[in-house]
Formats: structure tokens, sequence, C-alpha cells
């Protein structure tokens, strides 16, 4: 599950990127931060996770991580093949999600290769970047389709749905906003792995003047507008800044963004908005030996989640004793929660929430 990072050339792409590096690098003693030079592993902060390892004081502390790729290159023709647009394109492929980081800032030192800021006129680059890659994908699968009709009736109604398709795109509309009705539908379009139909999080990048005050930046104010219009989200950064911040030690962050007035870096929003974006969530175990977030589908039943842990905890399911991470707060000890009853015992069906804090039992 990773996140592509994409944007025109020069609107601080890799600021960001390196920023994510070095807060991963810092906060997680994890053997895989950078994988490499273009993947990077950063950990889901978690306020959680930080309450749950002051309370235990374990020996280790393993937050969630996830995996940005930095996708350089991506400019005006790329799905003609314009400046290697095409290792480009195939690269956000293998992404599950898009991080787009759009220029907000002025700044006569960095060359735009448009010549001016302007984000609304750079998302519509990139998006007809790959609404056009989609196009060609489309047109294929239409192909497919049309000579395995020829076989199989059923198969008359996909290359339907597809030419449907291919006319929103070619009018400059992305998959993501594509209406095609029924479930099966949406399914069947799924599996034709397309570019605009990947769940996005704009990234606005500000200069520090404008982060500090973004809501009244005109040049936000449109990125804002469109992603309210798409249901997408967006989240201001000042890229220059998170990689100062990140090279910062833990413990001086804090002080650094109180100073400046911010009581959350652009950063950390941006991390936890993507992990959602993924569709992902976290549940948590406490002990002292380890307090760790593991990563779920938001969705997950009890065992699947338990044999993220081992297989035998999947195979072997019993239950799950569970509580809410608010309920163990406020109690302040597992004990008094279990007095109160509010350490639950789940079965087989139970659906995993976030910030469930769970001990599986289990037998083999
Ligand atoms: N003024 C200003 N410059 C920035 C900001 N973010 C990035 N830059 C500068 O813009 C230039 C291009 O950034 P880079 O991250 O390499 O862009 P990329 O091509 O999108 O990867 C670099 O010189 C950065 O220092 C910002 O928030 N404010
Ligand atoms: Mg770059």
């Amino acid at each position: 599950m990773k996140l592509g990072i994409v944007g025109l050339p020069n609107v601080g792409k890799s600021t960001l990127f390196n920023a994510i590096t070095n807060a991963g690098a810092e906060s997680a003693n994890y053997p895989f931060c950078t994988i490499d030079p273009n993947v990077g592993v950063v950990a889901v902060p978690d306020s959680r996770l930080d309450w749950l390892s002051e309370f235990y004081q374990p020996k280790k502390t393993t937050p969630a991580v996830i995996e940005f790729v930095d996708i350089a290159g991506l400019v005006k023709g790329a799905s003609k093949g314009e400046g290697l647009g095409n290792k480009f394109l195939a690269n956000i492929r293998e992404c599950s999600a898009i991080v787009h980081v759009v220029r907000c800032f002025d700044d006569e030192n960095v060359i735009h290769v448009e010549g001016s800021t302007d984000p609304l006129r750079d998302i519509g680059i990139i998006d007809i970047e790959l609404i056009m890659s989609d196009v060609e994908m489309v047109e294929r699968r239409i192909k497919k389709a049309e000579s395995a009709a020829k076989g199989d009736k059923k198969f008359l109604h996909e290359a339907e749905l597809f030419t449907r398709l291919r006319d929103w795109l070619n009018e400059g509309n992305s998959a993501r906003s594509f209406d095609c009705g029924d479930e099966d539908d949406q399914a069947l379009l799924a599996t034709a792995e397309l570019l605009s139909l990947k769940p996005i999080i704009y990234a606005a990048n500000l200069d520090e003047d404008g982060f500090a005050d973004y809501q009244n930046v005109a040049y936000y104010n449109q990125v804002a507008e469109l992603a309210e219009k798409e249901g997408a989200q967006v989240i201001p950064v000042c890229a220059k800044l998170e990689a100062e911040i990140a090279e910062l030690p833990a413990e001086d962050k804090a002080a650094f963004l109180e100073d400046l007035g911010i009581p959350e870096s652009g950063l950390d929003r941006l991390i936890k908005a993507s992990y959602t974006l993924l569709g992902l969530i976290s549940y948590l175990t406490g002990g002292e030996d380890e307090c760790r977030a593991w990563t779920i589908t938001d969705g997950t039943k009890a065992p699947q989640a338990a044999g993220k842990i081992h297989s035998d905890f999947e195979r072997g399911f019993i239950r799950a004793e569970v509580i809410a991470f608010e309920d163990l707060k406020k109690c302040g000890s597992m004990s008094a929660a279990k007095e109160k009853g509010l350490v639950r015992s789940e079965g087989k069906e139970y659906v995993m929430k976030d910030g469930d804090i769970v001990l599986f039992r289990f037998n083999v």
C-alpha cells in the first residue's frame, strides 16, 4: 500500500518527500526507512500509541507505517511519452492512492515550468495526463471485451461500460467522477487500474507566511474549492518548513511548532490523512515488552486482525478482549476498566474499530 507523490516539477515534491523520510528515520527504530531513493517509509503519528507507551514503558514501541513514492518528471505530454512520461505513469499505477502536491507559493528564485503560480491550471495539466493515460488503457479494454463478446455475450456489457467511460474521459473528466451506476460495474471498473480513479489528497504547498494564515491565501482557497467539489481533502503544508522540522529531535519539535503558533505539523496531518485515504485503521496492543499499532483495512473482523500478529492467532482464534482507547484512558488502568465492565469479550464476527486495544485469546 503505497502513496505516490505527484505534481509538476518544482512544486516541492522532493522537499516534502525528504521531510517524510527524515521524519520516518527519526521517529521509529524501523529497519527499512529508505527502501530506495524514491521510496520512503514513515511512521503514522498516533497519540494513542504515545499514551500507551508512556503507560507501559515497554522495551519497544512500534508504530504503524506507510510508504510514499516520490514520482518525479510528470510534465505536459507525459501520456504521449514526453520526458520519460510513461515510466512515471507506470510508477503511479503501482500506488494505491495519490498525494498531489500543488504549488501555492510565489518565489522568483524557483522556476515554475509554466511560468507563473496557478494551482488550478497546474492541477488541470496533471489531471489531463492521468486521464489520457487512462483513455489508452480503456481503449485496450474495450477491444478485449468486444472480441470476448463474440464468444460470450456477457462481455457486451463490459464493452458498453468501458465505452461510456472512454467518452467521459475524452471530455476531460476523471474516472473518479464517473457515475457508473451499480456496485458490480464499480467492481469491474476497479479491475482496470485507472490512474484517475485512485483516491487523492491535495497537498497545498505554501510558503511560511502563507502556511501560518492559509485560510486567507487565494491559491489555497482555489485548491480547497476544487477539492470540495471532488469530495477530496486538501491539506496545507509548507514543505520547506516541514523539511527543517523533520530534522529536529522529537522533543524540540513541539516547542518549535508552538513558537510558530502551529498546533500540528502539516506533515503529520498529511500522513494521517493518507493512512485514512488508503482505507486503513489501527488497533493497538500494549504490554511491558512492546506497544504496537497494527494496520488493518477498515471493516476487518477480529480473527483476520489477529492474523496480522501471527497466523496461529487467526487459525486458533477464540475471542478478543477489547477496550476502546478512550475508555482505558479515562479509567487510567486495565484493572479499573475491567471493574467498570469496559473490557468486552468479542467473538469471530466482531468488526474491529480504529483505536481498539486488544488482547487475543487463541488455541492451536
Ligand atoms: N519558497 C519556497 N520554496 C520551496 C517550498 N517548497 C519547495 N521549495 C523550493 O522549490 C524548489 C523545488 O523543490 P523540489 O522539492 O525539488 O520540487 P520537485 O521538483 O517538485 O521535487 C527547491 O529549491 C525548494 O527549496 C516552499 O514551501 N517555499
Ligand atoms: Mg523532485
